[in-house]
């Protein structure tokens, strides 16, 4: 280098030498030509990807999902006295519960009539709920009726939601795939094992008479359903 001052100052030397070399320079040729590939490669990406999530966003990826539904079905026949409080167990057993399926929320109806026979007999009083068990449901669901009561012989309904979010109604979803929308809707566990209804009597008899007992009938209906999904 011809200038000791300026080297002295800043050395340019290797720099210029590095320049000046051809095979260097074909290296950074290649290199810089690389670099242009893998941003525009990026940028393509990001391009994709801002695509996707300007889809969701804007609800491209809208899905209805429907539910085939399936019962399962229980009756019990009971024939109580006055003042008894008896419980009943139902055993939904996973085994029963078809592929594919899930238990989505189960309904109790509480039926009984006048059945003394005796003159002017007015209708007992049946109170019925449905305790927590070990069961996995939504037990706090506000839809949720778990106790009713009768004092004229109608039908007493009760209801637990098992399935988080089921009503039987279909419902909208977003998501990328099928896959996805469908997860939600799958999970396993709840509304297996003990299912139980609790039922008390108390007889109403007509003047100088005595009705004492009453047959209560509750039919169980466990709703079965299985999801799936189509885009919209
Ligand atoms: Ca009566």
């Amino acid at each position: 280098m011809s200038n000791e001052e300026s080297e002295a100052e800043f050395d340019f030397s290797g720099f210029t030498e590095l320049l000046d070399d051809r095979t260097s320079n074909i290296v950074m040729v290649v290199a810089l030509a690389l670099s242009v590939v893998v941003l525009a490669y990026t940028t393509l990406d990001l391009a994709n990807l801002n695509e996707e999530v300007r889809g969701l966003v804007e609800g491209d990826n809208n899905w209805d999902v429907s539910f085939e539904l399936q019962s399962m079905t229980f009756q019990e026949t009971v024939v109580m006295v006055d003042g008894e409080q008896r419980q009943l167990d139902f055993d939904v057993d996973p085994s029963d519960v078809p592929d594919g399926f899930r238990v989505g929320e189960i309904r109790a109806i509480i039926t009984y009539g006048e059945t003394s026979g005796l003159p002017a007999d007015p209708a007992d009083s049946v109170a019925a709920n449905v305790p927590q068990t070990g069961m996995q449901a939504q037990w706090g669901d506000d839809n949720n009726t778990l106790s009713g009561s009768s004092n004229d012989a109608s039908d007493i309904e009760l209801l637990l939601r098992t399935h988080p979010g089921f009503t039987g109604q279909s419902v909208n979803a977003s998501g990328l795939n099928e896959y996805q929308v469908l997860q939600p809707w799958l999970v396993e566990g709840f509304g297996t094992g003990t299912f139980s209804v609790v039922l008390e009597l108390n007889t109403q008899s007509p003047p100088f008479l005595n009705d004492s007992d009453e047959e209560i009938v509750v039919n169980v209906e466990v709703v079965l359903f299985k999801p799936s999904a189509t885009p919209v």
